[in-house]
Parts: structure tokens; C-alpha cells; sequence
């Protein structure tokens, strides 16, 4: 019964390890994730610096032009002209915290 006393003084020692960044999580909460990029911004957020700069805006345009039955980009003509103006890609968001529960792609470390 010894070694079971050695795991058990191992695992406080984990547990007391682990604490401290348990609690760092729940104070803040999401910002622990790191933001996931839209499906959009995944595409064509080249730079990925969280902006859609002038000339990937331009890339999305032209791909819509193109394509205006693009289905990550129809949802976003808003007036269904085939067109995507800079309003409507103003109103694409950059991440989608919003749908955060479809994070069953992410495999957690065991
Ligand atoms: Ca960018
Ligand atoms: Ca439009």
C-alpha cells in the first residue's frame, strides 16, 4: 500500500499543478480559446491579421462575381443583387465564437 500512497502524493502534486490554470479559466472565460475565424475569413483572411484588407475584399468580390451561388459568401448579399458591397462584407463576422458549440472538430488533450 505504499506505492498507492506515492500515486496519490503524485497526483495532489498534479492536481495542485493543474489548479492554478483551472482557475485562470474560469475567470476569463472564453478568452481562453483562442477566436476561431470564420469560414469566410478562414478562406480569405490571407494574412490572417483578423481584417478583410482592401485586396482580399476584392478576392471575395470577384469570387462572388464569379460564383454567386457561393455558399459562404451568399448568405452575405444581403440585397441578392450577385453582388457583395463593401457594406455587406463589412458585415461578415471574423469569427465564430457565436457557434462556439460546434467544437467537436477540436480533440482535447487526454
Ligand atoms: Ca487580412
Ligand atoms: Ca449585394
Amino acid at each position: 500500500m505504499k506505492k498507492f500512497g506515492y500515486v496519490a502524493a503524485i497526483m495532489m502534486l498534479a492536481v495542485l499543478t493543474i489548479a492554478p490554470g483551472a482557475y485562470a479559466k474560469k475567470d476569463k472565460g472564453a478568452s481562453n480559446n483562442p477566436p476561431v475565424p470564420s469560414d469566410v475569413y478562414a478562406k480569405y483572411d490571407v494574412n490572417t491579421n483578423g481584417v478583410l484588407d482592401l485586396s482580399e475584399k476584392d478576392v471575395i468580390k470577384a469570387d462572388y462575381a464569379k460564383d454567386p451561388s457561393n455558399p459562404l459568401l451568399k448568405p452575405f448579399d444581403i440585397n441578392n443583387d450577385g453582388k457583395l458591397s463593401d457594406d455587406e462584407i463589412s458585415m461578415i463576422p471574423a469569427t465564430k465564437t457565436a457557434d462556439a458549440p460546434k467544437e467537436k472538430k477540436h480533440k482535447k488533450n487526454k
